[in-house]
């Protein structure tokens, strides 16, 4: 072994995240004084199928959130097993978080724990060579810029209205470069404001959790035609914007009554169909994510095989980025792109895996944050690293968010005239 490489130190601890709850960050530190650190985000709409976080249920402090007990975990069990080995050795690391952690759904040390842990140590190896992380993930032509998917409405659990459809996001995919997609998208932005600024009073320019506006809003119609509205202000159309929603279908679910509840009505799957199909005929939408709850593989199978030709239709928690619920997915036909999120499976081979697998079968995949987030940069570079060609991070508002965007900004320099940015070739079919 080439002992710069050798894991010298790792230790955890607690921070907090956008929302204020805790979080657990850990560092890593190599022999040859690479340091990695990564903390683990939180979603709001999780998946019931996901890695499951270790937080600290019956403890006062914090409101029974912290995560003290992991940390502890981290400190001692996994420190001792980990520090000596090769950080290099990625694949070996993270079976050995998942022997440590020894239950099927991460649920000992937690997901949240093995996500921090082994992202921290790919990324001390990365510093240890001295290449962007984005480089030592992807080698040393990845180029691809991914297209911004940006939440700037916020409603369903990310915000305190009563859309029940979760993310609204403008698509700046009709432009060369991935600094032009930013610069349109937050023109629209602005125009968004006015726009909810004049019709709806001040409070309708509050934000949500991901950074977009969370205005009284009652049916995604209001918020589609606030969307395009703002589009067409800016001066763009469906020739440099699109649309794409997060429905997140599972949190307006009743399954006692086997309905949807949207827009103040009750809609079976059926309806819930024919009331996607409305929108997509009206508007410009090229990307719907989770229109159904989680195990309705048949339903997401019957809206794909309608327009999965020339809509993203994308799975996030239906396959929680977990590869055997997207072999599943793919043999049924039921999704042709996936939501990639590490910490939804844990480790960074695992989503590899789920990432190779989804390549493998037609699939696109689009690299996610969380609702709630930290302020590392992290994913920007394993979106470029790993040729995800699409990410989905949120508004261009709110530090944790920005991040994420600023940090695309630099590779984009960085990368000068090698960078690369396929726009709506990142798509069935532009609008
Ligand atoms: C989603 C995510 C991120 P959460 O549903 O796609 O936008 O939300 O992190 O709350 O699961
Ligand atoms: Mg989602």
């Amino acid at each position: 072994m080439d002992f710069n490489f050798r894991i010298f130190d790792l230790r955890a601890r607690q921070i907090i995240d956008s929302r204020g709850n805790p979080t657990i960050e850990v560092e890593v530190l190599t022999e040859g004084y690479g340091v990695g650190i990564f903390a683990a985000p939180a979603g709001a709409s999780k998946g019931i199928f996901e890695a499951v976080e270790r937080r600290d249920r019956g403890d006062k402090r914090f409101g029974g959130k912290g995560v003290y007990s992991a940390v502890d975990l981290v400190n001692k069990d996994v420190s001792e097993v980990l520090i000596g080995m090769d950080s290099r050795k990625q694949f070996e690391i993270d079976r050995k978080l998942i022997e440590i952690d020894g239950t099927p759904n991460k649920s000992r040390i937690g997901g949240n724990a093995i996500v921090a842990t082994s992202i921290a140590v790919a990324l001390a190896a990365a510093d240890t060579y001295g290449i962007p992380f984005f480089k030592y993930i992807g080698g040393i032509n990845a180029n691809l810029l991914p297209v911004p998917m940006m939440n700037i409405i916020n409603g369903g659990k990310h915000a305190g209205n009563e859309l029940a459809i979760q993310e609204f996001m403008i698509v700046p995919a009709g432009v060369d470069r991935f600094s032009e997609a930013i610069r349109v998208a937050c023109e629209i932005y602005y125009e968004l404001k006015n726009y909810l600024k004049s019709n709806y009073g001040l409070s309708a320019i509050n934000v949500g959790d991901e950074g977009g506006f969370a205005p009284p809003f009652k049916t995604s119609e209001e918020a589609l035609k606030a969307l395009t509205t703002a589009i067409e202000k800016a001066g763009y159309d469906e020739s440099h914007v699109a649309i794409a929603l997060d429905a997140a279908a599972s949190s307006f679910y009743n399954e006692k009554e086997g309905v949807y509840l949207i827009d103040g009505k009750k809609l079976n799957s059926d309806e819930l169909l024919e009331y996607y199909m409305d929108l997509i005929n009206r508007f410009p939408i090229i990307s719907l994510e989770d229109p159904f709850q989680e195990e309705d593989f048949n339903k997401f199978a019957e809206i794909t095989s309608k327009i999965g030709k020339k809509v993203l239709i994308v799975g996030d928690d239906i396959f929680v980025t977990n590869p055997k619920r997207l072999e599943k997915g793919i043999k049924e036909g039921a999704a042709n792109a996936i939501l990639i999120k590490p910490n939804q499976i844990g480790t960074l081979s695992e989503t590899l895996e789920t990432i190779n697998l989804a390549r493998m079968n037609g699939y696109r995949t689009i690299m996610s944050h969380r609702s709630g987030q930290t302020e590392y940069p992290t994913i920007a570079d394993l979106a470029v690293g790993l040729r995800t060609g699409l990410i989905k991070t949120g508004a261009p508002a709110r530090g944790e968010r920005t991040a994420k965007y600023n940090r695309l900004l630099r590779i984009e320099e960085l990368l000068g005239d090698e960078s690369e940015f396929l726009g709506f070739k990142a798509f069935p079919r532009a609008p």
